[in-house]
């Protein structure tokens, strides 16, 4: 049968995989051997095409998307390079919206594989066509076979190895390639050599290769058929075969090499351009006609200091040109992400991965059309649920203005920012993903948009309740001159069940309390409950007015108000008041070899145990149901992270009040006075 055409076209290659795995390096080394870029840098040099952005390079790691574009000889392709840092998954996620297939770079290391489970459940879910890359296999201690089924374990679907090494001593110094049948030596940043199979390995290259052929014709008959006559079938069926398999995300091919040194980077880019699927497939994956009208979806929003904002965009349909007006704002400058010096263009055609200039409105996950109005949105990456918060002013009183627009911006190219402030503490509360994640957000907002913060763990909303009733009298006169004040009220308190907020009724009878007056005294009351005897909000409290007495010439609104807060004032302090601390009710998701950990980090900081279930969807991890209270919170991501090798995490929502007493409401009665006086 005859070879199909390989697929043609612009195609978009999301780099993924774990924290340090090699991700950036390997786009190094891709540009130099496409011939992209004649000097390779290094990410501890500070000197690599990706994280160029200052607070990547700080700390040696990806904090956003890198996009890099290369030939691959005929073949235009488009790298996004994500961040590895769990603490920056919502990037890996907005990339992966636009991307035709994934490149997964993890280590020759059977411990480190439970670090990819986040990444490969998202591939799976998605339907993202993937290959895995074991990367420093220059540093490899174990055998390749040893690393596949602990790989295995973390993958939904078969991974089918297509190279076995060749080694001299402990090195591995090439490779055979198992679909070609052929043999090469590594050589340092340059294409490997063919050599004969060496007789060593003989044996291991016709177990793999037998390997690869049975889980290939799990879905192909034909392939099947030769096996079982023990036929070695036509090379071009094992291509096709691996090309279709992988477009229908039957299978993740796993290939090895050394980022650093070159070594299996021409044979993966060779993967890459024969086997990843045209862009019409990811097209028609999320539900668009790639013969239709224009149509894009942006990746990723920068903010950079030349050229303003750039959106990251994946055309998916249509011609786009410079100039055009997408949902009603006209793009100025059109880009192709270059490495060192970006591209120019006039247009840019379906399948292409670009940049557009100074689109404001733009935001990352909006999908674009030309025109007025924004087209139907496409399916956009969820947005994480954010795991750690700080409380955030502006360090000079004066840029107290620029606070909410500057951190709108930054929420534009990073979705996964929340910022809102909270109605009973008042503060603004900064969220996100991590301490990382935040430290990187203060560096952008102090780079880009000249504001510096200071940053402090938020205050809890605490309240408080009362236990017991009592009635009380509140008078207010006072005689000045000609016209004096006069309010009088009789009050009965009342605790109320838990959750039933405040309750204020009114039993005048007779007019003792004329009616135009008493919402006054409903608002001393509510104006008092704001701080109660300890200096919280007070709730769950009934509070009626059954008897007063006014004064025809001297009562007014403002004297009855002040009453009922006299009589509020003398009264609470009576009924016995109590703390009541914010309840959370937290699902902890952590591999099953972890669930008990879990179960201690709950114990710990005082969390109580509802149950624990099997994450749906999932295989070989639990999810722990706990009420916590909220002040145990602020760190639980980073303990639960330092535990579960990064990967474990959690959702969290408020559930209820709990009477807090002893010591701990000692603690936080003493800071909180502490922090009045200091106001
Ligand atoms: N020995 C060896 N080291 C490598 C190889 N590839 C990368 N490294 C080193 O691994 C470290 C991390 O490399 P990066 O390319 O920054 O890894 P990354 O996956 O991009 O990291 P993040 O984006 O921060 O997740 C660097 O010190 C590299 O020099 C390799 O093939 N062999
Ligand atoms: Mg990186």
């Amino acid at each position: 049968m005859a070879l199909k055409t390989k697929p043609r076209g612009p195609r978009t290659i999301a780099i993924v995989g774990p924290y340090l795995a090699g991700k950036t390096t390997l786009l190094e080394s891709i540009l130099h051997a496409s011939g992209a870029i004649a000097r390779k840098g290094r990410v501890t040099e500070g000197n690599t095409v990706g994280d160029t952005s200052a607070e990547a390079r700080e700390r040696q790691m990806s904090v956003e998307i890198n996009a890099v574009a290369a030939d691959c000889q005929d073949d235009p392709f488009v790298f996004l390079d994500c961040p590895g840092s769990i603490e920056f998954l919502q990037e890996t996620k907005n990339a992966l919206v636009g991307a035709d297939a994934a490149v997964v770079v993890c280590e020759p290391d059977t411990a480190k594989a439970a670090m990819l489970v986040p990444i490969m459940k998202t591939l799976e879910q998605s339907g993202i066509p993937h290959l895995l890359f074991v990367n420093k296999i220059d540093k490899a201690t174990g055998a390749v076979r040893d690393l596949l089924p602990a790989l295995q374990e973390v993958s939904a679907k078969p991974l089918v190895l297509r190279q076995v090494p060749i080694r001299e001593g402990d090195v591995i110094t090439g490779y055979v390639d198992l679909a070609s049948d052929r043999a090469f030596v590594y050589r340092d940043d340059q294409p490997s050599e063919l050599i004969q199979i060496p007789k060593g390995t003989v044996e291991r290259r016709d177990e793999a290769r037998f390997a690869m052929l049975e889980k290939l014709s799990d879905f192909d008959d034909r392939l099947m058929e030769a096996l079982l006559e023990e036929k070695d079938p036509p090379r071009d069926t094992v291509f096709e075969d691996l090309a279709q398999e992988l477009k229908e995300g039957l299978i993740v091919p796993v290939l090895f090499g050394s980022a650093e040194t070159e070594h299996g980077v021409r044979r993966l880019i060779k993967a890459l351009r024969h086997e990843v699927p045209e862009h019409t497939v990811a097209a028609a994956r999320i539900g668009v006609d790639p013969n239709g009208p224009p149509i894009a979806q942006i990746l990723k929003t920068y903010v950079t200091p030349h050229s303003g904002k750039l959106s990251l965009a994946r055309i998916w349909a249509g011609k786009i040109e410079d100039g055009a007006v997408l949902n009603g704002e006209r793009v100025a400058g059109l880009l192709r992400p270059r490495a060192g010096k970006q591209e120019k263009l006039a247009t840019a055609q379906a399948g292409e991965t670009v940049l557009f200039g100074r689109l404001e409105q733009a935001k990352t996950g909006d999908t674009l059309a030309p025109g007025k109005e924004p087209p139907k949105q496409l399916p956009r990456a969820e947005t994480l649920p954010p795991v750690f918060e700080l409380a955030v002013e502006a360090a000079n009183r004066n840029e107290e203005v620029k606070l909410s627009g500057a951190v709108q911006k930054l929420m534009d190219e990073d979705p996964a920012i929340r910022f809102e402030q909270h109605a009973d503490t008042h503060e603004f509360v900064l969220a996100g993903q991590g301490d990382i994640h935040l430290k990187v957000a203060f560096d952008r907002l102090r780079s880009k948009h000249g504001l510096t913060l200071k940053a402090r763990r938020p205050h809890v909303a605490y309240k408080e309740a009362i236990r017991k009733a009592t009635t009380q009298h509140g008078r207010h006169k006072r005689q000045s001159g000609g016209h004096g004040q006069f309010g009088d009220v009789h009050i009965e308190i009342k605790p109320l069940p838990r959750g039933e907020g405040f309750v204020f009724d009114n039993k005048i009878v007779g007019g003792v309390v004329p009616k135009n007056f008493i919402p006054a005294v409903e608002e001393g009351v509510r104006d008092y409950l704001n701080h109660g005897p300890m200096g919280f909000p007070v709730v769950d409290v009934y509070v009626a007015l059954f008897d007063g007495q006014y004064h025809a010439v001297d009562s007014s609104e403002l004297a009855f108000k002040t009453a009922a807060r006299i009589a509020m004032t003398e009264g609470m302090p009576k009924c016995e008041p109590v703390l009541l601390e914010p309840i959370c009710k937290v699902e902890v998701a952590v591999p099953n070899e972890h669930t008990s950990k879990a179960n201690q980090i709950i114990s710990g900081r005082r969390g109580q145990i509802l149950g624990f279930d099997a994450r749906p969807g999932w295989t070989g991890w639990d999810v722990v149901t706990a009420h916590l209270p909220q002040s145990e919170m602020h760190d639980l991501i980073v303990e639960l992270r330092s535990l579960t090798q990064g990967v474990g995490t959690y959702t969290w929502s408020f559930d209820h009040l709990q009477e807090l007493t002893g010591r701990l409401a000692d603690n936080v009665l003493a800071q909180h006075k502490q922090g009045r006086a200091a106001e």
